[in-house]
């Protein structure tokens, strides 16, 4: 696999880094969030997204290793962020073999103890992809997290075959629309309806939804119409690094 080597270096070197991207209240712009999303700074290959390495870190023998950095890093910056933005939630991936080795609850209560971030201020992101390979190893540590006031977001939702069956069966506290189906919400009935259910389904759930992937006015005002409050695009803003987001934050009021 591409990368395999050098996975040892990246982590003893400091190569990884993380971005933010951020999600804001559609209706006025505020900023809510952000999604912590890896970035590898290659000394050959120059700045790397997760689609070129991140199969190579699932698959190997430190995935837990660069997902406590992830997660002592997101944790650690959204304390700085809270300072200009106080009730800010950070957005987190879990990679597969953080939930296998060790007692995921308790590692991540030892972060937040460690970094002083509030367990309101994470959110946890899941994929149906890694809750489908670890079935329900899953459940008893996300319940636990939940319990101490961690959020969980099912990421990409409704591009799976077993949506629906997991959000019955996990604790969710966030659904995020997969940007396959906001991209043609304007032109595309069938897309239109599709996130219109969503955002019905989640509303009876009382679970909190976000749009994915939203690049236009057209479609933020679309989604607002049907009740979605919260987006995330390069509309809003792309990922980027924690100085170019605390520059942002420091010249809002
Ligand atoms: O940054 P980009 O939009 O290319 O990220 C694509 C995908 O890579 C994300 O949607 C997410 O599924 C995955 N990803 C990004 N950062 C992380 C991370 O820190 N940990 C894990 N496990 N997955 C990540
Ligand atoms: O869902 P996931 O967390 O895997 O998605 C994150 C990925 O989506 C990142 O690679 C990010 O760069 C990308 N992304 C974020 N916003 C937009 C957008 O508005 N349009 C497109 N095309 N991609 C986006
Ligand atoms: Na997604």
């Amino acid at each position: 696999r591409a990368f395999e080597g050098e996975l040892r270096r990246a982590i003893d070197e400091s190569e990884f880094e993380l971005f933010y991207q951020p999600q804001v209240c559609i209706s006025d712009g505020i900023l809510l969030g952000v999604e912590a999303l890896l970035r590898w700074r290659h000394p050959e290959h120059g700045l790397l997204t997760p689609d070129r390495f991140l199969s190579t870190i699932e698959t190997g023998l430190l995935a837990s290793e660069v997902g406590q950095w992830v997660m002592e890093t997101a944790c650690r910056d959204a304390v700085e962020i809270r300072r200009r933005v106080p009730d800010l939630v950070m957005g987190v991936h879990l990679f597969g073999a953080q939930f296998r080795t060790g007692d995921l609850a308790e590692d991540v209560g030892d972060v937040l103890r460690r970094t002083g971030l509030p367990a309101a201020g994470l959110e946890l992101e899941i994929t149906e992809n890694i809750v489908l390979r670890h079935d329900d190893t899953m459940l008893a540590p996300l319940r636990a997290l939940r319990k101490i006031g961690v959020g969980v977001a099912f990421d990409d939702f409704g591009t799976g075959f077993a949506s629906l069956s997991l959000l019955k069966r996990y604790p969710l506290t966030r659904l995020k629309v997969d940007r396959s189906f906001v991209r043609d919400i304007c032109d595309d009935c069938v897309d239109a309806a599709i996130v219109n259910a969503l955002v019905y389904l989640a509303t009876s759930l009382g679970v909190e939804v976000i749009a994915e992937g939203v690049e236009t006015k057209a479609q933020s005002d679309l989604l607002r119409a049907t009740g979605c409050h919260v987006a995330q695009g390069y509309l809003y803003g792309r990922p980027m690094p924690l100085s170019k987001l605390m520059d942002l934050v420091a010249t809002k009021p």
